[in-house]
């Protein structure tokens, strides 16, 4: 077999995220190779094709807006696209931009290890065609790595078993089946009323219920999007000044929850609540740091499942305790109503856990469910499980997963002390999984870019982050992390959803400040980094 093949840039990853870098590095004539673990591109979009599975950020919003002519000509059919819709685009994207050529599929990087003398880095892959780049560019996603419960008897499910975030391409006929969801997070909110339309009988077994919204999906009004695409930059521009890069269209107020009479504070909540969606959280500018404003809003969910849910002890058992927020939000169509189906049941962990996956259904300690199907739609090892699981290795052959081990550790989320030209899209440390995730991934690549022509331009050949500067920013991302709710409950921005992950609140809230931090950072020529 011939060597590794030399590149300049390497990238893992063929979502968003790797598709963008990929099209930058080529526009700035670099020799560019992305490696892709999936038989097509699109990434989180590639694998979540569970029924329902749909975006929670609108979709005028959630797409590219670094080409004029692309955003012009892309037509959205909905306000919150499906899967399907969102992997047409990608592959849209990567057909438009002739991006395949650049992408190796069906192969998955195993390790990654910096040649400290040549400056370079050795990627290793499944299938053995390696390869030594200058640059490494991790486009390997927040959300990637699907985690199995750790429930005793799983593998001896006689039935079908059935991962939300691996769903089968070519389908799941639940029809006529009785189907167990475990789970309660957005991907099971969102499969839950379809599955039950579908399936003779739908168990859901919840052990945290959690705080959804509705959509109020609908098809897109053309005056409505000829309206956007007549400045579509200025609203790409107003979305970017949002603290979380999304819903410029409806603004958060500019005053506290408790800062209102309760009349008005109720009608701010109902207004959201018809509109649907996620810009509910943003009515007020204290809901995710003041404990009692949250509490409004909370409330105010909890009376809304109480009017919804017909059996009332559904409704309390269907009712989060947690702030509202702190986990994130889900957004459905017909959550809450689909448990007055007779055809639904609702199991709660909380009282009665699991015991054990018997060959023909879940045991908990109140009995035995029979089930056909198993549906596991149990999360993700979140923002850096994808990293982690590579064996990459920097400078002193030390880990990445050896020096996260306290929780990760970067400098503005993009690059790591100890690891040379190596770059994050969208990393811990980072607004990312806050955000619109396509803004912030907009951003990181071209950040990165302009990095990497300035590096050429003055003849640099090696840049890494600075220990003082990546543990300033560490504190500093725990200190605005300090400063809110969501340290307050186990979610997966902590890690806490992972046994045995440390658990720190992985990415940054605020995009605004952040761009303008990461920017001035390259405008001060890379500060924090030694670049040479
Ligand atoms: P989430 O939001 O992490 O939800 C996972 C769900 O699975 C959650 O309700 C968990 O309950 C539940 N879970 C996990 N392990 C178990 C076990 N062992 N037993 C019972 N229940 C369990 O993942 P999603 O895929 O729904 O959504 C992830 C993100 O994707 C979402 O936030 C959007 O940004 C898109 P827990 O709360 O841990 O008690």
């Amino acid at each position: 077999m011939s060597g590794p093949q030399h590149v300049d840039v390497a990238v893992v990853g063929a979502g968003f995220a790797g598709m963008y870098m990929v099209l930058q590095a080529r526009e700035l004539n670099l020799d560019v190779q992305c490696v892709e673990a999936a038989s097509g591109v699109g990434g989180t979009w590639y694998w979540n094709r569970y029924p329902g599975a749909r975006c929670d950020i609108e979709s005028m919003e959630y797409s590219y807006g670094f080409d004029e002519q692309l955003q012009q000509e892309w037509e959205w059919s909905e306000r919150y696209a499906t899967q399907p819709e969102i992997l047409r685009y990608a592959e849209h994207v990567a057909d438009r931009y002739d991006l395949r050529r650049h992408i190796r599929f069906d192969t998955r990087v195993k390790a990654a290890t910096f040649d400290d003398e040549r400056g370079r880095w050795l990627v290793e892959t499944d299938s053995g065609e390696d390869l030594d780049a200058q640059f490494l560019v991790m486009a390997t996603g927040c959300l990637s790595v699907p985690i199995d419960p750790a429930i005793p008897g799983l593998q001896d499910f006689a039935g079908e078993t059935v991962r939300t975030a691996s769903w089968p391409q070519e389908g799941v006929d639940v029809s006529g089946k009785r189907v167990g969801v475990i789970g309660t997070g957005s991907s099971a909110i969102q499969a839950v009323p379809i599955l039950a339309e579908l399936a003779d009988a739908l168990i859901v077994f919840q052990r945290t219920p959690a705080f959804t919204v509705p959509a109020h999906n609908r098809a897109l009004d053309p005056a409505e999007v000829a309206a956007i695409k007549d400045d579509y930059g200025r609203f790409r521009a107003d979305n970017r000044e949002m603290p979380s890069a999304f819903g410029s269209r409806l603004p958060r107020r500019d005053e506290g929850a408790l800062d209102v009479e309760p009349a008005e504070r109720l009608a701010e909540y109902e207004a959201r609540w018809e509109r649907g969606g996620l810009p509910f959280i943003g009515s007020f500018t204290d809901l995710l740091i003041d404990e009692t404003a949250n509490e409004t809003a909370a409330d105010f969910v909890r009376d809304k499942i109480r009017s919804i849910v017909a059996d009332p002890d559904v409704a309390e058992r269907l009712m989060p305790s947690q702030v509202i927020g702190c986990k994130r939000l889900c957004v459905d169509t017909g959550y809450y109503e689909t448990f007055n189906k007779p055809n639904v049941e609702l199991v709660d962990l909380a009282a009665t856990p699991i015991e054990t996956v018997a060959p023909a259904g879940v045991r908990t300690t109140a009995g035995h469910h029979d089930l056909d199907v198993l549906v596991l739609a149990t999360g993700f090892d979140a923002m850096t499980g994808a990293l982690t699981r590579i064996d990459i290795r920097g400078r002193g052959d030390r880990t990445l997963a050896e020096v996260w081990t306290e929780g990760p550790r970067t400098y503005l989320g993009l690059g790591v002390a100890g690891f040379p030209n190596l770059f994050i899209i969208t990393g811990p440390g980072s607004p990312s999984v806050l955000t619109n995730m396509l803004v912030s991934i907009e951003h990181h690549v071209d950040w990165i870019s302009d990095c990497l022509a300035h590096m050429r331009s003055q003849g640099h050949r090696r840049i890494e982050a600075d220990v003082e500067a990546q543990d300033g920013w560490v504190d500093f991302v725990n200190a605005v992390a300090g400063l809110t709710l969501f340290p307050t409950c186990g979610s997966w921005y902590l890690g806490a959803n992972v046994p045995g992950k440390t658990r720190v609140f992985m990415p940054l809230p605020g995009f605004p400040t952040y761009r303008e931090t990461a920017d001035a950072v390259a405008a001060e020529g890379y500060k924090g980094f030694t670049v040479g």
